[in-house]
């Protein structure tokens, strides 16, 4: 899947680098054509180069409107060479394969940015350009094609690399990275029309996913809202069935998705696990021996708040389970699937939404999300970070039991999906104080410890169930007072990433209230 580079066609309004590139190509035997401006400065350069009007018999015309856009440019880019009849079309009209294309286009951003008006704006949509960026990144099997000067320097290693030649892998990488250009440069064409041309608004506005569903109203009655598909088919809330119950609203949709996720980090193979969550976190997250008992811990972690709230399982839905959840009110139910019992015992229930997918999400799953900024947006990639028992540092001097260790990676699990401050106190694997959201990390480790004896009050239990637990912090103690909270709790152990200015003063004093704490180097932020 080599393909040696022996002709390309370069054609630039950005000129960085085109000189470095174009000698490095000419060094290697490489055969240069190009349009009129990228032409004129090679050979400035001392570099030879043929005419892309040579090429087409064509001048270039219109003011450069036409120049590229001609069937021996694309018939050279879009010609499968290992086809007979594409082979006998390039025989019989004197077609001669391009194997590298290096355009970069009319500054169309850059010009809308400078306040230009519309002519100029207009003049500065790049046609040919874009056509034989996308004519190259589809025969990618075939044809390099790169699309910004950051390419040359990787471009001209691999060629190093390989005598000459690219491989598929970096083919098809610069062919994704390629239409990515042509896709946000057809975005930013398509914006700045319809703010350009507001008075004649687009009867249809570029969004990026499919209209799953207009929702009653958003956040908030008084905001309007819809959901949107982004066509990954992801198992979770997006594609999921709904089997029952009334319409799901914004705030349903964001809190299934919260509480699927989570219940997601439990490998079923591990035994049932079942997560309760309220306004986007989860105020009750349990394994059991059986799902029925993985609820029911759940529900214990703190039983006012699960009322109303959104229950997510690992395992298909059973009647015994069926049965529990619908004693109190629940909004919805998600599961990968529900059995006959279980869908017979909610069809008394009208107005719970029962949704079943045919699988889990898988929280490793390579993504991007976003959030939205004033003016802009924020894009990251999914927070797949994994901490195996392997990953942990001991950085006490008592080392947790394993009956400790397993509930730290349980705290730890649930702490990722937690809004920060994320404060989890768990005990045999199940949750039994969580504080979320607090600006002072301390304040959350007491909120938690205050959940953890609401929990002991409304179970009528003896004493906190804080005592003898274990705690996970999604960031660093930046001092030792959270740690201490916790351990006056009754905490025995502590799960945190470690990293602060201050370890060494917090370890101290973990040694010193008699903790174990592992540091897991990695931390789990969550906004
Ligand atoms: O006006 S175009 O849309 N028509 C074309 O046929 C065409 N072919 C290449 N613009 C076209 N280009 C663009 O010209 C390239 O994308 C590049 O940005 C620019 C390079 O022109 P020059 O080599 O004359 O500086």
């Amino acid at each position: 899947a080599l393909v040696p580079i022996r002709r390309a066609l370069l054609s630039v309004s950005d000129k960085t680098g085109l000189i470095d590139l174009a000698r490095a190509l000419a060094a290697r035997g490489v055969e240069l054509i190009s349009t009129g401006g990228t032409a004129r400065a090679l050979r400035e350069a001392g570099l030879s180069v043929r005419d892309v009007a040579e090429l087409t018999g064509f001048p270039e015309m219109m003011d450069g409107r036409v120049k590229t856009l001609h069937p021996m440019v694309h018939g050279a880019l879009l010609a499968l060479r290992d086809d007979p009849a594409h082979q006998e079309a390039m025989r019989a009209h004197g077609i001669a394969p391009i194997d590298l294309l290096v355009v970069n286009l009319y500054p169309f951003e850059r010009t809308v940015a400078s306040g230009a008006d519309i002519d100029a704006c207009i003049e500065n949509i790049d046609i040919g350009g874009p056509a034989m960026i996308r004519a190259a990144a589809k025969n990618h099997a075939h044809v390099a094609v790169a699309v910004d000067p950051e390419d040359y320097a990787p471009l001209l290693a691999e060629l190093e690399a390989h005598d000459g030649a690219v491989t598929l892998g970096f083919r098809r990488m610069l062919a994704a990275t390629a239409y990515a250009r042509t896709a946000a440069y057809d975005a930013a064409v398509s914006a700045w029309m319809a703010d350009a041309f507001a008075q004649a608004a687009p009867r249809r506005r570029a969004v990026a996913g499919r209209l799953a569903q207009t929702l009653r109203y958003g956040e908030n009655p008084h905001q309007s809202a819809a959901f949107y598909l982004d066509g990954s088919d992801r198992p979770g809330v997006a594609t999921a069935r709904q089997l029952q119950g009334k319409e799901l609203s914004y705030n349903n949709i964001n809190d299934t998705d919260a509480a699927f996720e989570l219940a997601a980090e439990f490998d079923p193979a591990e035994g049932p696990a079942c997560v309760i969550v309220k306004h986007a976190n989860p105020c009750g997250v349990a394994r059991g021996r059986t799902l029925t008992e993985a609820y029911r811990r759940a529900h214990d972690c703190d039983r006012t708040s699960a009322f109303g709230g959104i229950v997510a399982l690992n395992m298909p839905l059973d009647g015994a389970t069926a049965e529990e959840i619908a004693r109190i009110f629940t909004e919805v139910v998600i599961a990968p699937g529900a059995d006959e019992d279980a869908r017979a015992i909610f069809a008394a229930k009208k107005n719970l939404r029962l949704l079943v997918t045919d699988a889990l999400p898988d929280p490793t799953a390579p993504g991007r999300v976003w959030r939205q900024v004033s003016g802009g947006f924020l894009v990251q990639d999914r927070d797949t970070g994994r901490v195996r028992a392997q990953d942990l540092r001991v950085v006490t001097r008592r080392a947790p039991t394993q009956a400790e260790l397993d509930d730290l990676m349980f705290a730890w699990r649930v702490a990722k999906h937690v809004k920060s401050n994320a404060i989890v106190y768990a005990r045999d694997g199940a949750t039994v104080g969580i504080g979320a959201g607090q600006m002072s990390r301390v304040d959350s480790t007491r909120i938690a410890a205050r959940k953890a004896q609401d929990m002991a009050a409304a179970l009528g239990l003896e004493q906190s169930p804080a005592v003898g637990s274990v705690v996970a912090s999604d960031a660093f103690f930046p001092f030792p007072d959270g740690l201490l909270a916790a351990a006056e709790a009754g905490a025995t152990a502590v799960i945190q990433p470690g990293g602060s200015m201050r370890d060494q003063e917090v370890i101290d004093a973990a040694d010193k209230a008699g903790l174990a704490m592992v540091f897991t180097g990695m931390r789990h932020f969550r906004h």
